[in-house]
C-alpha cells in the first residue's frame, strides 16, 4: 500500500503543531556534536511522526534524524526531518520546519515540508507539480548570477580537516551574485528556490532526511537540483546539493566547480 499526498501533508502538520506549541517554551537541549543540537521538541515531532509512519506502513524502511535507518532495505523509503532548523528553534528563530518525504524503489513520490510558524505548506506529488498552500509554485527566471539571491549554510563538521566546509566555494559566489542570505532550513531554503522568494540554494555535507522532500518540491516545481559535480543522485550521503532554475543552475555550477 502506498501512502497519499493527503495523508502524508496531515502528519506534517501533526507535528508542525507539537513544534510550533513548544516554540519559545521551555524545552531540554542536549548536544549531538560541538556545535549540532538535539531538542526535546525535535524527538516529541519525531516520535510523532514515527508512530504514524509505523502504524499504517509497519514494514516501511525509515530513514530519520534522530533514530537513523529503521526497518533495511524496504522498496518503500521514508525520509523524516522532524525539525529542519534546530538551531533556530533552539534560540526562538522563526525559520523551521518539518520536511517529510516517500520514495518507492529509490524514486521520490511524495514530499512536504511544512512551516508551523507562518503557517506554510509546500507539498509535490512526483509528475503533479508543487504547490504552496495548494497553489502551483515556480522558481524564477533569472539567468544572471548578478541578478540572483542566493541561499547556503555551513555544515556541523565545520572545522574538521577532512570534511568540505563550503568557505572556499561562498567567497566565489559571494563576489558574483546580488546577495546571499543563510537561513539554516534546509527543506526551507528549497522551497524558497522552488516558489521565486530566493534564485539558488547550495550547501555541503548534508543527510538525505534534509534534503529529499525539498528537492523533490523544487525539481516539480521546474528547478534543477544536483549534486555539486552535477550528479542528479542527491540522495546519497554525504549530500551535496545545488538547486534553482536550469539556466542559473548551470552557472552556478560553472562557480563551484571553479570554472567562471
Ligand atoms: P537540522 O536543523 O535538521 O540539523 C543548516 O544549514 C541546515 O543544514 C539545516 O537544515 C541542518 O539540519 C543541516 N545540517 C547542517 N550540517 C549537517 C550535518 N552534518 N548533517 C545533517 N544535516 C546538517
Amino acid at each position: 500500500m502506498e501512502p497519499t499526498l493527503n495523508q502524508i501533508t496531515d502528519w506534517a502538520h501533526e507535528a508542525g503543531a507539537i513544534l510550533r506549541a513548544g516554540f519559545r517554551q521551555k524545552f531540554a537541549i542536549f548536544h549531538k556534536g560541538p556545535i549540532d543540537l538535539v531538542t526535546e521538541m525535535d524527538r516529541r515531532s519525531e516520535d510523532l511522526l514515527l508512530e504514524r509512519i509505523r502504524t499504517t506502513f509497519p514494514d516501511h524502511a525509515i530513514f530519520s534524524e534522530e533514530s537513523g535507518r529503521l526497518n533495511g532495505n524496504h522498496a518503500s523509503q521514508w525520509f523524516v526531518d522532524p525539525l529542519d532548523g534546530t538551531v533556530n528553534y533552539a534560540h526562538g528563530i522563526p525559520i523551521f520546519s518539518v520536511s517529510l518525504a516517500y520514495a518507492f524503489e529509490g524514486e521520490l513520490r511524495f514530499g512536504v515540508v511544512y512551516d508551523p510558524i507562518h503557517d506554510e505548506t509546500y507539498a509535490a506529488e512526483v509528475g503533479r507539480g508543487a504547490t504552496l498552500n495548494g497553489v502551483a509554485i515556480h522558481p524564477t527566471q533569472v539567468d544572471r548570477m548578478v541578478d540572483g539571491l542566493l541561499v547556503t549554510g555551513f555544515p556541523y563538521t565545520l572545522g574538521h580537516p577532512d570534511k568540505p566546509d563550503n568557505l572556499d566555494i561562498f567567497p566565489r559566489m559571494a563576489r558574483r551574485a546580488q546577495g546571499i542570505r543563510r537561513l539554516g532550513s534546509a527543506a526551507l531554503d528549497l522551497c524558497y528556490v522552488a516558489e521565486g522568494r530566493l534564485d539558488g540554494y547550495w550547501e555541503v555535507e548534508l543527510q538525505p532526511y534534509d534534503l529529499a522532500a525539498g528537492v523533490l518540491i523544487a525539481r516539480e516545481a521546474g528547478s534543477a537540483a544536483t549534486r555539486l559535480d552535477g550528479d542528479t543522485e542527491v540522495l546519497t550521503p554525504p549530500c551535496t546539493i545545488v538547486a534553482a532554475n536550469p539556466r542559473l543552475h548551470a552557472l552556478m555550477l560553472e562557480v563551484i566547480q571553479g570554472n567562471s
